[in-house]
């Protein structure tokens, strides 16, 4: 059997397959909030920062992975597990002094994790994904580098808020000292594969790429990018390493309590969304995933590596070899239960039955679906841009409004993932939204592309458990075969006679978005 964990923001989840009959044999997980409320954090980050600070506390981290692995332990076999990967929510990281890998080496079972890695911390709170502190520190990295050009082409984005090489130039000029006493900086998933092996593992190339360090030519820390972080960088961080090997053996600590055989992989670990690029069978060019969460994402394989010159969307290494893209969109589920809210509406209304009241590109009614700030195109919004007719500028006609917000959405997806230049023959629709009908048919229209929908829903730790797979000797394609199938009759096909429509209309939503028009 091979394990997949998944630490993401608001939970910590285990998935154990047995690889060969293709079946999932356990499921578990530790909600933070519900399950460890000490910690004070309901959403999974300690609520209350300002100026744009959004951190978690570690040791939250370190208690779900003892109070999973314990649930785990009740329910399956665990002398059984070849291998374990992690993934683990991006950009988030953790700063320990130099006591840190003798601490990992000498885990007592008879403690908790917690309380043996704790006194290590030389920064008591982690910074994650939503932190947004850091625009100067961004400004200061592009300066250094002549530009935001330059930091995109050597990294595969432009200096973004809550990638981790901001967030440590930030420590390092608020907390000098603090800084200076740590010796070891992991990310959220290299931390949690480092814990498993009881010493420091590796930085792959997926969770690397989203820190504005990693130089995605020669996939080592670029010095330029080093030197306008922080001082002494690079003896800071793990090294960065191949997604699909082998990184260490687990640790005592862990065979002892709760019964792994002491020959148990860890492999390294690596970004959710890369995880969920193997999770959802997308490995490969081709296959666009979109998730439909509480903000939308894109990502996909990539056949070349190129980077958006217009600085929104990110290349990240893709844990099956080469490379992959991500675009965020922040007004994702916000903007539509923004809108639901306001019209008093439910999601029928932005289902099929309700998406039949108005024709595809209605008579010309079009929306900047943006509910506040947006992050693709990096703007701040108050609320909608609306153009139409009279009665649609006044926010009046909900299925009107609807139709409007969807289709914005998604042209605005599309027009914004075009630098890629890659067509692709399927698109599969993920994260909570995705079992709305009319949606995923909407996508399918305006993208002119079939789409699939999904059965598993933690497809960061199915891609978890697939990559220990591949490291131990499974091959991919066989891999997704058994596992990345899609739900029985969720294939959409898109209706070709709205190409056209479709294609104006992207050329109207350019305009407005521009100001052309
Ligand atoms: P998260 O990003 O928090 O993991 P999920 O992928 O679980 O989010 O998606 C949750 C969101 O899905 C809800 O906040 C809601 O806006 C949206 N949603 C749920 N059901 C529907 C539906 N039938 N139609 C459209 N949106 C839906
Ligand atoms: C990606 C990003 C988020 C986190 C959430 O750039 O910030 O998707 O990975 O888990």
């Amino acid at each position: 059997m091979l394990l997949g964990l998944d630490l993401s923001t608001q939970s910590l989840s285990a998935l154990l397959i047995e690889p060969a009959a293709g079946t999932i044999q356990a499921e578990v997980s530790v909600n933070f909030g519900a399950d460890l409320p000490a910690y004070g954090s309901p959403s999974g980050f300690l609520p209350g920062g300002t100026g744009g600070v959004v951190h978690a506390d570690p040791r939250m981290w370190m208690d779900a992975l003892d109070l999973l692995l314990g649930r785990l332990a009740a329910v399956a076999d665990l002398s059984q597990v070849k291998a374990i990967a992690c993934s683990g929510q991006q950009h988030g990281s953790l700063y320990f002094d130099a006591t840190f890998e003798e601490r990992l080496g000498r885990l007592d079972p008879a403690q908790a994790l917690s309380g043996q890695l704790a006194p290590a911390l030389s920064r008591a709170t982690a910074p994650i994904w939503m932190d947004t502190s850091t625009g100067v520190e961004c400004q200061e990295i592009a300066a250094a580098l002549g530009g935001p050009a330059e930091v995109c082409r050597l990294s595969g984005s432009v200096a973004v808020e809550r990638f981790t090489g901001p967030q440590i130039r930030r420590f390092f000029k608020t907390e000098p000292e603090a800084y200076a006493k740590t010796a070891r900086i992991h990310l959220v998933s290299s931390f949690a594969a480092s814990m498993l092996a009881g010493e420091s593992i590796g930085i792959d190339y997926g969770d690397g790429a989203g820190m504005n360090l990693l130089n995605l030519h020669t996939l080592d820390w670029d010095d330029a990018l080093l030197q306008a972080t922080a001082p002494g960088l690079r003896e800071k961080l793990p090294a960065p390493v191949e997604p699909a090997s082998i990184a260490g053996t687990i640790s005592p600590y862990f065979a002892t309590k709760y019964g792994f055989s002491s020959s148990c992989r860890i492999v390294p670990s690596t970004g959710d969304n890369p995880s969920s690029l193997i999770g959802m069978g997308a490995a490969s060019p081709g296959t666009i995933v979109i998730s439909l969460g509480t903000s939308d994402t894109f990502f996909a394989a990539m056949e070349k590596a190129v980077t958006d010159p217009q600085g929104f969307g990110h290349v990240f290494g893709n844990p099956a070899g080469g490379f992959m893209s991500l675009i965020c969109f922040r007004n994702g589920s916000l903007a539509r239960e923004a809108l639901r809210d306001e019209l008093g509406a439910d999601w029928a209304a932005f289902d099929r039955a309700g998406l039949a009241l108005t024709s595809a590109g209605d008579d010309g009614n079009r929306m900047l679906p943006f509910y506040g700030p947006e992050i693709t195109p990096r703007r701040d919004f108050t609320g909608p841009v609306r153009q139409g007719d009279a009665a649609f500028q006044r926010g009046e006609n909900p299925p009107a409004q609807i139709r409007a917000l969807l289709e914005g959405q998604f042209l605005n997806m599309r027009l914004h993932s075009q630098w890629i230049g890659e067509k692709a023959a399927l698109i599969r629709l993920t994260g909570g939204a995705s079992k709305n009908e009319g949606i995923a048919q909407l996508v399918a229209d305006i993208f002119q592309t079939p789409v699939e929908r999904f059965a598993v829903a933690n497809g960061a730790a199915l891609g978890a458990a697939l990559r220990a797979a591949h490291a131990t000797g499974h091959a991919l394609p066989e891999l997704e075969e058994r596992f990345c199938k899609p739900a029985a009759g969720s294939r959409l096909e898109p209706d070709p006679s709205l190409a056209a429509v479709y294609e104006q209309a992207l050329t109207d939503y350019r305009k407005l978005l521009n100001g052309e028009s």
